[in-house]
């Protein structure tokens, strides 16, 4: 077991141990009564909003020539998107000739023809982001390829080639202010008395060797930007803003005891360097799963009496995450018991799209985040209080690129006249935006509060690190919630814009967006989501490793048949991990392989016959067995088959997930189906069970392959003899025993543990109707060949085999993205299609 969550006391300060996900409804209702404002304050806040709505609206420009197009509605047309995304793709092409050739190939009048099939090769290269964009202006059926040939029909494709090259330009400065530390600092001097927090880009870091790039760019940047700061105190210095998974390649909750020995010390040096520059120093807020690793990693930082006095240290806190207000509340006792100052970023979060995605595919009881938008805005507004109210421990940093948020913020902090000079103090706070986003805003703002303080959030970095971060800025431009894209869209009246959080929630029951079903119920009535562990919860992990650490592994495999465990010749059975032995099987001989044929084919005749209603229901009741034994399994998975934590909790899963699914299946194929213009019993289709099913699995999957090729066999009626893997009869036999414990009958399912001989031996057999076989290609030959030898009926067999598939990654992929696809999503699906799908359920 290398799971590390050794106790999470840690740096003097109490664990932060807030509930994962509570639920939506019980923190709406408090949420909603704390949000209300008095009808003046209302009345201010709708003023000062509306003129800077009016602002930005004012500075839209009209669609002209492709320059105009492109600088006025780059990100908000569906022609500036496909622009944008063979821009993007271009990027990161290594060199001129290619780039041209590909803007070339792209843009070729024959090219044009048949999009399909090219779009679809775009937008794979062109990554995750394009798909997150289009759904709210991209129509069903239009792809970027698309789009730009009728741009290209439109406009002529040299004006095309041109704008292209211009939106690759584009996206090099619209949202990086320099690629290299030094320029990013000239043009921030030249813009002149504004505050910055510089960005490396660079996240999700996959090697020590990614890991220690970052680290060096953070330092070096730090230095210049310390060289480069004046004399201002702080909060009127810059800053830098640092992302911990750039700092470390298993920055994750199952790694706990490394990312803290490890990358601890590294955020300090760094944090060192800031103070030593009296820079503001922010640690940005990343997926949910991180947030308590995060804290603790910050916890352990802030301890050290090195950074005593200096009040620039911060981190970013996200107001989607139901647990943002406890964060604060966190930090407040921190500072008080540090005796120290927190700079605190208050945003909604950049990774919606992902985290609910996530909780999906990992079953959780409820998600991390909300699901309505105005849930997360009220939750804004409450955090805005509570950071209000923690000043002068904590100097809050609103921000937002909303007019409404920022007009509520700065009702709260007691009006114009409060809104003192950036002063570290009991009234200071400033606002922050993005590079390349609430120019005009804030620019609005400043005009009738020139005291306002706004600091910029500056990515500085090549083309190579850009991606992650520009997918997140084109999913906040693009989503239809989001509002710089109501605020951009004329059609939208001020009024609905103004309309406030409480009024759109409505009621705290309705605080659940009715089309984002709860994990569980992802896949509707018919059947549930197996259930998985937040590994990011510390609580909950702790518990499962608690679990599998006390659970009760079975140490004797013997061959079953007819409920009944029989002798056999003993092998000892060794651990993968370290070679111990960790058990014995007793091995079937030929004899018992045939008696097992005979017993099966005996249950044959009472299981085909058994309604579906009641075989499904037998493996749903194994599937909850299944969930109910999780920790057992997953010992024995790991003991047996040598898993990881990680992928044993995912074996038990898919095993419950085939049970649950070849159960719905049976209800939906084999309920009798009325023929067409028949009446009566006899005029009904049915499908049937063949008979007797070989099942033979591989040793990776030892218990989900195992159990999904006899769920399936089972489901249809048939009955099985089970051949496991030589390596993993441990698993198949406590597998089997829940499956007869769930209502399978004892003489539908047998289990013949053996090597390849016995294998050979029950496909042989004339008793056998079908085979299922996952393994080497080479084995289901000779499987294949042995059923074909036979004289009977046809014996189907269904094989999957192992292979080796070429993979092409050229240069305009996301190495991060090739990397994980390769070793840990392969084959899942495409991440980008997740993507639209969760985005494509939530319009509002
Ligand atoms: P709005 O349009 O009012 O709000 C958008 C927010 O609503 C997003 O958070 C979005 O996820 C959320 N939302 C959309 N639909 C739903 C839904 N159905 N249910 C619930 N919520 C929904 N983000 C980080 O995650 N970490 C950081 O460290 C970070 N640093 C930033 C620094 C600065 C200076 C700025 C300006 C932003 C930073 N962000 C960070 C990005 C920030 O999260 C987004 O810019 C922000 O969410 C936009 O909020 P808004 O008030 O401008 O826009
Ligand atoms: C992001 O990287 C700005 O931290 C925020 O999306």
């Amino acid at each position: 077991m290398t799971t590390d969550v050794r106790s999470r006391k840690s740096a003097g300060s109490g664990a932060f141990d807030a509930p994962y996900a509570t639920p939506d409804e019980s923190l709406a209702a408090q949420l909603i009564a704390d949000s209300a404002q008095s009808d003046a304050a209302d009345k201010r806040i709708d003023a000062r909003a509306t003129r800077l709505i009016e602002g930005i609206r004012a500075h839209a420009g009209g669609l002209g020539g492709v320059e105009d197009f492109l600088h006025a509605y780059s990100l908000s047309t569906k022609e500036g998107l496909a622009l944008m995304v063979l821009a993007e793709a271009l990027l990161r092409v290594p060199d001129a000739v290619t780039t041209d050739r590909l803007i070339e190939d792209k843009l070729k009048a024959g090219d044009w023809t048949s999009p399909d099939l090219k779009s679809n090769a775009l937008l794979v290269s062109a990554s995750a982001w394009t798909l997150g964009m289009t759904v709210r202006i991209i129509q069903p059926g239009e792809t970027p390829d698309s789009i730009l040939e009728s741009l290209a029909k439109r406009l002529g494709v040299p004006a095309v080639r041109s704008a292209t090259r211009q939106a690759m330009r584009l996206l090099g400065s619209h949202f990086v202010l320099g690629q290299t530390i030094e320029e990013a600092l000239d043009r921030a001097d030249r813009n002149g008395g504004l505050r910055y927090s510089f960005d490396m880009l660079g996240e999700g870091a996959r090697t020590a060797a990614d890991a220690e790039r970052y680290l060096s760019a953070y330092a070096a940047a730090i230095d210049a930007i310390g060289k480069a700061a004046g004399d201002d105190a702080l909060p009127n210095r810059p800053g830098i803003s640092v992302k911990l998974s750039a700092l470390h390649p298993r920055y994750e909750a199952v790694s706990r005891g490394r990312v803290l020995a490890e990358i601890v010390p590294r955020v300090l040096a760094l944090a060192r360097k800031a103070r030593d520059h009296d820079l503001n120093f922010t640690i940005d807020a990343e997926e949910a799963d991180r947030l308590e690793l995060s804290l603790e990693v910050i916890a352990a930082v802030v301890a050290d009496t090195s950074l005593r006095g200096w009040e620039g240290f911060g981190l970013a806190v996200q107001a989607y995450q139901k647990r943002a207000g406890a964060v604060i509340d966190w930090l407040a006792e921190l500072a008080k018991a540090r005796q120290r100052r927190f700079m605190v970023r208050l945003v909604k979060g950049a990774y919606w799209d992902t985290e609910i995605k996530r909780a999906q595919e990992r079953g959780l009881g409820d998600y991390p985040v909300f699901t309505r938008k105005p849930m997360t805005d009220l939750n804004y507004l409450q955090c805005t209080r509570k950071l209000l109210a923690a000043r002068p421990r904590l100097y809050p940093q609103f921000a937002t690129h909303n007019a409404l948020t920022v007009a509520s913020v700065i009702e709260d902090a007691g009006g114009a006249g409060a809104y003192g000079a950036g002063a570290y103090g009991a009234k200071g706070y400033e606002f922050q935006r993005l590079h390349g986003m609430g120019e005009v805003l804030y620019e609005t703002l400043s005009a009738e509060l020139p005291d306002a303080a706004c600091r910029i959030y500056a990515p500085v970095g090549g083309y190579r690190d850009l991606l992650a971060y520009l997918v997140r800025r084109l999913l906040e431009n693009g989503a239809n919630s989001s509002f710089v894209a109501v605020a951009a869209d004329p059609t939208v009246p001020i009024s609905t814009i103004l309309r406030r959080p409480r009024a759109w929630i409505g009621e705290a029951k309705q605080a659940r967006h009715p089309k984002i079903p709860l994990p569980h119920h992802l896949y509707g009535a018919g059947r549930r989501n197996s259930a998985g562990v937040e590994f990011g919860d510390a609580k909950s992990l702790e518990a499962l490793v608690n679990d599998v650490r006390g659970a009760d592994v079975p140490t004797l495999a013997t061959p079953i048949l007819n409920g009944i465990a029989l002798s056999g010749t003993e092998r000892p059975l060794r651990s993968p991990i370290d070679g111990n032995i960790i058990g014995q099987v007793r091995e079937a001989n030929p004899v018992m392989a045939s008696a097992a044929m005979a017993a099966a084919q005996t249950g044959f005749a009472v299981w085909s016959t058994t309604p579906v209603a009641t075989r499904a229901r037998c493996l749903e009741r194994a599937a909850d067995l299944f969930e109910k034994q999780r920790a057992r399994l997953i010992a024995l998975t790991q003991h047996e088959g040598g898993k990881t934590l990680d992928d044993a909790l995912a074996e038990v899963r898919e095993t419950v997930d085939f049970c649950r699914y070849y159960a719905a299946q049976a209800r939906e194929s084999f309920a009798p189906t009325a023929l067409p213009g028949a009446t009566g019993e006899s005029n009904t289709l049915r499908y049937r069970g063949r008979g007797v099913f070989v099942c033979i699995s591989p040793w990776n999957f030892p218990l989900a392959i195992f159990c999904g090729q006899i769920a399936a066999a089972l489901a249809a009626g048939n009955t099985v003899v089970a051949k496991p893997a030589e390596q993993t009869p441990l698993i198949a036999a406590a597998a089997v025993r829940l499956l007869h414990e769930a209502g399978v009958p004892s003489a539908a399912l047998h289990l013949v543990p053996g090597d390849g001989t016995i294998g050979a031996a029950l496909v042989a057999d004339a008793r056998v109707a079908g085979v299922a076989f996952t393994g080497s290609t080479e084995v289901a030959r000779l499987i294949n060949r042995a059923l074909a030898a036979k004289d009977s009926a046809v014996v189907p067999l269904i094989a999957e085999t192992g292979g080796i598939n070429a993979m092409i990654v050229d240069a305009t992929a996301l190495p991060e993205q090739v990397t994980d696809d390769v070793i840990t999503s392969s084959p899942g699906e495409m991440p980008a299609a997740m993507m639209l799908r969760c985005r494509a359920a939530v319009h509002e």
